[in-house]
């Protein structure tokens, strides 16, 4: 998310052996350009860009990314189909996230390298299915590596997730709770105090359903979807208000997009931190399920 996955937080995660991702979101081609020479000034290991396709900026955004050469890009809410090649005629591998298997098989025809498949759990912009049922059936449609996203915050969630198929995991809301990351301290103690159901989604009457933190805006939103107001006051409600939450600190009426897990944060820590802890239980678990498959 633009504001949330600025270059420190990038660079950490590459520096740490993930793949840090800038989020491009509805910013501006100059802010996405300023993160990307940030971030390689920070780390020389890959690093990529997410494009939220609802941007008014993708073509000068796509342009942006081609000429800095990112090494991956992944995009949301829609379908990347035309921007495909372009990107890949430099070398930039291409992950779009699908909430269906219907276009994950579209975007396998398109020549994408590889999917994020994201349950509804995820904080944004969400589909209908959640990663259990989701994952496994994107990863028998396919041939591409597929990557899980939506509800995994720990080593736990890793080897479900690589259980269903998966060849990695994406996650974002557990590195709000990161050092590095941008946003404002007033977001990251919300998280830190969020419980399980601290979340909801709303907007779904304008197509666009976004899982936030429950607020007073949220609950705004609740109100005039109630009163089956028209799409476009829903929609007019949202804007600019992910920044004002992230960059300027306002919990109360901005939107604070979190995915389900945001209940399982407790501290704040280095990204480096947080990936090695997720590594080294995933390795335990999978560890202990072998012990236990041979005692069987
Ligand atoms: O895109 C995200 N997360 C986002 S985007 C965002 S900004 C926004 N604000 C208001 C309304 C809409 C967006 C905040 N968070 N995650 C990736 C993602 N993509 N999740 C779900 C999808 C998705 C959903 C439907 C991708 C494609 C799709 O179908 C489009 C089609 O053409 O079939």
């Amino acid at each position: 998310m633009a504001w949330v996955s600025t270059a420190p937080l990038v660079a950490a995660v590459s520096n740490a052996g993930g793949l840090g991702i800038i989020g491009a979101g509805q910013a501006p081609p100059e802010y996405v350009q300023e993160q990307i020479r940030q971030a390689k000034l920070l780390t020389d290991k890959p690093f990529g860009v997410n494009v939220m396709l609802m941007s008014p900026y993708v073509d000068d955004i796509i342009n942006v990314l081609i000429e800095e050469k990112v090494h991956v890009v992944t995009t949301g809410a829609g379908n990347p189909g035309k921007y495909v090649k372009p990107l890949q005629d430099v070398g930039c591998k291409v992950i779009p996230v699908v909430a269906s298997v219907a276009l994950a098989r579209r975007l396998v025809r398109s020549g994408i390298d590889a999917l994020i498949a994201e349950g509804r759990e995820s904080g944004g912009h969400v589909g209908d299915l959640g990663t259990l049922p989701l994952v496994p059936q994107v990863v028998e449609a396919v041939e591409v590596p597929v990557i899980a996203a939506g509800g995994i915050y720990d080593g736990k969630g890793m080897v479900a997730a690589m259980a269903l198929g998966a060849q990695g995991v994406q996650m974002g809301t557990r590195f709000m709770s990161a050092q590095e990351c941008a946003i404002h301290p007033k977001v990251k103690e919300c998280l830190v105090k969020a419980k399980d159901r601290d979340t909801v989604v709303t907007g779904v009457s304008t197509g666009h359903p976004v899982r936030v933190l429950k607020n007073k805006l949220s609950r705004q939103f609740e109100e005039l979807e109630k009163k089956c107001a028209a799409p476009e006051e829903i929609e007019k409600l949202g804007v600019g208000r992910l920044r004002s939450a992230m960059v300027d600190g306002d919990v109360e009426y901005g939107s604070v997009m979190a995915g389900q897990v945001c209940a399982m944060i407790k501290e704040i820590q280095p990204a480096g931190e947080i990936i090695k802890q997720i590594v080294d239980e995933a390795r335990h678990i999978i560890n202990q399920l072998e012990k236990r498959a041979v005692k069987e």
